[in-house]
């Protein structure tokens, strides 16, 4: 089975779907034979950056190390799927480069601030408007939509088996599967 190793970089607010999206995406290539791998808060917020809270220097390392270790993860062959807020569009240059241009696919989990706080599905947004939990991002920390993504889905309108069909059918498009 033929794959050319990339990144496929999500972003998006908190609740926009990045998890969900990227979870499906992983499952319809791995039961294809395809090697894969997803960071997410989950394993990476909890083991090497660990040292990090939600500020802009951390929210900025945290960046740079996923993107060094997606880094690693391509030279060693697989699909890397990231699901991380990724707020600022410097960051996400800065990752793009590294990787390199052909092997970075940028994904917009577009849903507006309303959707994602009536989702609320942890509560977040709810602690950040009433100020127990602060720096969160889209209430009062910034997000930097991407101007010019590879690809980009509007998880408030269609469904997420969709959008994941979607990424699926560009990644064949564009000759990585
Ligand atoms: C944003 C926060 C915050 C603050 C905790 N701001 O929806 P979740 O819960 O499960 O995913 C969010 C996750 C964001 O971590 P990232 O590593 O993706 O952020 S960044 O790319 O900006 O470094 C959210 C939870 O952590 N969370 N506090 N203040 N999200």
């Amino acid at each position: 089975l033929r794959q050319k190793p990339c990144v496929l970089w999500f972003t998006g607010l908190s609740g926009a779907g990045k998890s969900t999206l990227s979870g499906l995406v992983e499952a319809s290539l791995f039961k294809r034979g395809y090697l894969t791998y997803v960071l997410d808060g989950d394993n990476v917020r909890h083991g090497l950056c660990n040292d990090l809270d939600f500020s802009y220097q951390a929210r900025i390392e945290n960046i740079r190390r996923v993107g060094e270790v997606s880094k690693l993860f391509v030279d060693a062959g697989l699909i890397v799927l990231t699901a991380f807020i990724s707020p600022f569009a410097r960051d996400r240059a800065l990752v793009r480069e590294l990787i390199g241009e052909d092997q970075f696919v940028e994904i917009f989990v577009n849903a507006s601030l309303s959707v994602c706080e009536a989702r609320d599905p942890k509560g977040l947004y709810r602690k950040a408007r009433n100020g127990s939990l602060p720096h969160f991002t889209g209430v009062d920390s910034p997000y930097e939509a991407p101007q010019l993504p590879d690809i980009a889905l509007d998880t408030s309108t269609m469904p997420a088996a969709e959008c994941a069909q979607k990424i699926v059918d560009y990644l064949h498009q564009g000759g990585w599967l």
